[in-house]
Order: C-alpha cells, then sequence, then structure tokens
C-alpha cells in the first residue's frame, strides 16, 4: 500500500512540475518586437556610434517612433556587469533605426540595453544587443 501511494505522490510531483514549466516558459515568451544591432563593432576613440533597429518580427516591420527611455551599456557579456559606460540616445537615422553615441573604456563585448515605449503598445519593450569594442 506504502509503495503506491509513494508512485501516486511521484505522479502528482511530476504533473506539478510539468505544468511549472510551461507556465515558466509562458512567461518568457518572447516579445514581438526585438531590437538588432546594425552596428557590430565599435572603436575606442570616445566617437564610436552604435545603431540598434527595432522590428515587429512577425510583420518583419520596422517600428518607428519608439521612445527610448532607459539605456544602459555594460560589461556583462564578458562578464563585468558593473563596468558601465555613457550612453547617448541621438535620434532616429532612418525608420527603424535608433542611434546612440557610446563611450567604451575597455576592449572587449559591450551589452546595450534598451527599454522603449511604442505607441499602441501596452508592454514596455526591452532589448539588448551585443557589440565588441576594438
Ligand atoms: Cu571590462
Amino acid at each position: 500500500m506504502h509503495s503506491f501511494q509513494a508512485i501516486g505522490r511521484a505522479a502528482v510531483v511530476s504533473a506539478v512540475l510539468a505544468v511549472a514549466s510551461v507556465l515558466s516558459a509562458c512567461s518568457q515568451a518572447k516579445s514581438p518586437y526585438v531590437f538588432s544591432a546594425v552596428t557590430s563593432e565599435i572603436t575606442m576613440d570616445g566617437e564610436a556610434v552604435v545603431d540598434v533597429r527595432l522590428v515587429h518580427e512577425p510583420t518583419g516591420k520596422a517600428v518607428e517612433n519608439a521612445v527610448i527611455f532607459e539605456t544602459r551599456l555594460d560589461m556583462s557579456p564578458d562578464a563585468m556587469g558593473a563596468m558601465t559606460a555613457p550612453v547617448e540616445a541621438q535620434g532616429s537615422p532612418e525608420p527603424g533605426v535608433y542611434r546612440f553615441k557610446v563611450a567604451p573604456t575597455m576592449e572587449g563585448r559591450w551589452a546595450l540595453t534598451l527599454s522603449a515605449k511604442v505607441q499602441g503598445v501596452d508592454e514596455t519593450i526591452t532589448g539588448t544587443v551585443v557589440v565588441t569594442a576594438r
């Protein structure tokens, strides 16, 4: 009898785990709005510019007039997340592309993390692109 109860309990536990993993997959569902780097390499001369494209992936359309309200540049890709450098938004050189002036302080990979609002979309759009400073 004991062993049957144990099996039953194990089945319940695995069912709960299965539901939990489905839920966590849902909460990590990918936003349809995706940032991608147009620039992949930047220089160390203090005049580096990073262009980032924002696309609504299901339609493939460039997203214009996004309001980028938060930026962060750090070296998290090279395990130096505490090392940050200045970022200055420079507007949009073409529809759906957003430009940032950055000043990396060290060679290596830098993550530019952006938070944006798009008209008609409730959720905040966030994304990270990685560029390499040489
Ligand atoms: Cu560093």
